[in-house]
């Protein structure tokens, strides 16, 4: 049989101030022929398959339009909740989807819950393990004792992996769909850590899901194996959700024989803008070689300020969706200690500030430019022609100031 594996959709989404969905809605597009053409039993979801946990109506609609096409054309789909998903709004009305092979899980009910689906070439026995918090255990979940608790990740996950193990008829295939942070895992700056951590306890242990025949995780937006394992993999997102996340994207093509052994084949999504960092000048970006294409990242290292940057530069790139100016703070950088000094002038201190600011010599436009508004707000900016004397004689200089 052939199962389609792929998580965090994040439908909904926004980078920046560009919304994602048309981006999304041709994944699903692509998708969808792709289970199809390839004649996929079974598409497997591993979580997040909304950004939110109230999600907008329309990327609800692209989930509804996709999970129909699947089950029409007689593909069965397993979709767990994820840390970003509400578990009740994604399983609402799964009793009746079901019947129409569309498998939903979510929260602490459906933590050990085993389901088995009838295939060409046999039975395959279906644990869906989705994102549980550990600080939401319900009194009604058995399988952990609140006297032991508090409890990790692992944890829970342990608890619910076993029990789900338990409940697999002997002999069967299987397959794990799980929502979480594997230890020895590479993350990237999307993941949204779902509760306080400290020193990695959101981490589950790669044992927790031996003995499936093939485990499908989410949470991890680069496609990668746990520990080398072709059977325990990360599909990784559709579509890239951070400036980190420059590999390019995939879904997994699993073909599992009756025995549960898998061949695993990483299919390239072919939709989709992927992202781009550029770290230049002003002037050496405006001569860049256009890109209507690519989200990006500008970091201008000018030490003065650039007026309309973002509304000139977006004549050579369509697509700016963060632009900052690396001086003011470069990430860590050690900042430069403040030194406002309130016997000095108000014009002495305003050249302090813009020293500190760019880590340099103080500009005598920007000088004047604080200076007048200061002025015209009638503050008492104390002698002028002295302190612009003194920038004009820095300025002559070509070393910064401050290191
Ligand atoms: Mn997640």
């Amino acid at each position: 049989m052939k199962i389609l594996h792929t998580s965090d959709w994040h439908l909904g989404r926004s980078f920046g101030t560009y919304g994602l969905l048309p981006d999304q809605e041709a994944f699903l597009e692509w998708f969808i022929s792709t289970a199809t053409n390839n004649e996929v039993d079974l598409v497997v979801i591993a979580g997040d398959i909304y950004d939110r946990t109230t999600p907008p109506a329309e990327a609800m609609r692209a989930f509804d339009h996709a999970v129909s096409a699947l089950t029409t054309a007689g593909i069965d789909v397993a979709a767990i909740a994820g840390n970003h998903d509400s578990p009740d709004r994604v399983t609402m009305y799964h009793s009746v989807t079901e019947r129409n092979g569309l498998i939903l899980r979510g929260g602490y009910p459906d933590g050990a819950d085993v389901v088995v689906r009838q295939y060409d070439d046999g039975p395959l026995a279906i644990a869906a393990i989705p994102f549980l918090d550990p600080r939401m255990i319900p009194p009604t979940f058995t399988l952990l004792d609140p006297a032991d608790g508090p409890f990790s990740h692992n944890a829970v996950a342990t608890a619910c992996a076993e029990a789900a193990r338990g409940a697999i008829p002997d002999g069967m295939r299987s397959l794990a769909i799980a929502h979480g942070f594997i230890a020895g895992g590479q993350g990237s700056d999307s993941e949204r850590t779902p509760v306080a951590v400290i020193g990695g306890s959101d981490h589950i242990g790669a044992q927790v899901f031996e003995g499936f025949s093939y485990t499908a995780l989410g949470h991890l937006h680069r496609p990668q194996t746990v520990r080398g394992l072709d059977h325990i993999r990360y599909s990784g997102t559709p579509l890239a959700y951070s400036f980190s996340e420059t590999e390019p994207k995939s879904v997994v093509m699993v073909s599992m024989d009756s025995k549960g052994s898998c061949q695993t084949e990483l299919i390239p999504v072919p939709v989709g803008r992927p992202v781009r960092t550029l770290t230049d000048s002003f002037e050496n970006l405006m001569a860049s070689d256009p890109d209507d294409h690519s989200l990006i990242r500008i970091q201008l290292t000018d030490t003065t300020a650039v007026r309309n940057a973002k509304r000139r530069l977006e004549d050579v790139f369509g697509h700016i969706v963060e632009l900052k100016l690396l001086s003011l703070g470069t990430p860590g950088a050690t900042p430069a200690e403040p030194n406002a000094n309130l016997e000095a002038s108000l014009a002495e201190q305003v050249k302090d500030f813009l020293e500190t600011a760019s880590g340099l010599s103080a500009d005598l436009d920007q000088f004047d430019l604080v200076i007048d508004a200061l002025t015209e707000a009638g503050a008492d900016v104390g002698p002028v022609a002295e302190v612009r004397a003194s920038i004009a004689v820095d300025g002559d200089s070509t070393e910064g100031v401050a290191a």
